[in-house]
């Protein structure tokens, strides 16, 4: 008679970390409503022991912003972040391929009348929206503190209904190295504890399956 004993044991080589050599800070924080010259700020504290720190997000830039020199002060439209203060700060306009829109990121999406499938309001009667998605491909900063204050700003921008901007879906993670959070990739899609692909990929459960064979 074969007797067969499946032994199973699974082991979770990772905990806290969700990836070797980083840890979460911000998962998806989201700011659909339309903001002007307004800044938002997200603190935060007790980071431990880390070298980098790596910012993913999804940017909305809503209707007519013209970005012209004109001599007026409202004609220059800039967008930007600030990471304990040090600011990142760039000329936007609604078409990604004028010239005076000097943000690193040329492939925004121009939605232009219809923007219904965006999760944004736009104003102008043709509503208007440049998509960044993974906005840069994120940022990887030196960074050691064990607080961290990151904001996101606009300034010189006309009324709400004329240019505004949203934000979407911020991921926040520290590690040690710059090519292990560079690995990472977009931090959007990373899984989390509790979803099956992290239970399948990222935390690497190991089920022994020991076969035992008596006669
Ligand atoms: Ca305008
Ligand atoms: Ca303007």
């Amino acid at each position: 008679m074969r007797k067969l004993m499946l032994r199973m044991a699974s082991v979770a080589l990772l905990g806290a970390s969700f990836m070797a050599n980083a840890d979460w800070v911000e998962r998806g924080f989201d700011h659909f409503e339309n903001l002007g010259n307004d800044t938002i700020t997200l603190t935060y504290g007790d980071l431990g022991a880390h070298e980098y720190v790596k910012l993913n997000w999804d940017l909305f830039i809503i209707d007519t912003w013209d970005g012209y020199e004109d001599g007026s002060s409202n004609a220059t439209d800039f967008w930007g972040f600030g990471v304990d203060g040090n600011e990142y700060v760039w000329s936007f306009q609604a078409s990604a391929n004028v010239s005076r829109d000097n943000n690193p990121d040329r492939t925004g999406v121009r939605y232009y009348g219809d923007v219904s499938s965006l999760p944004v309001t736009a104003y102008r009667t043709i509503p208007m929206v440049m998509y960044y998605e993974n906005y840069n491909d994120g940022w990887i900063i030196p960074h050691t503190g064990e607080s961290l204050t990151i904001t996101f700003f606009a300034r010189g921008l006309q009324s709400l209904h004329d240019e505004s901007w949203a934000i979407s879906d911020v991921f926040i993670a520290t590690g040690n190295s710059e090519i292990a959070l560079n690995e990472i990739g977009n931090l959007q899609d990373v899984s989390t504890p509790g979803n099956p692909l992290v239970m399948a990929g990222l935390l690497f459960p190991i089920l022994y399956l020991i076969r035992k064979t008596k006669k």
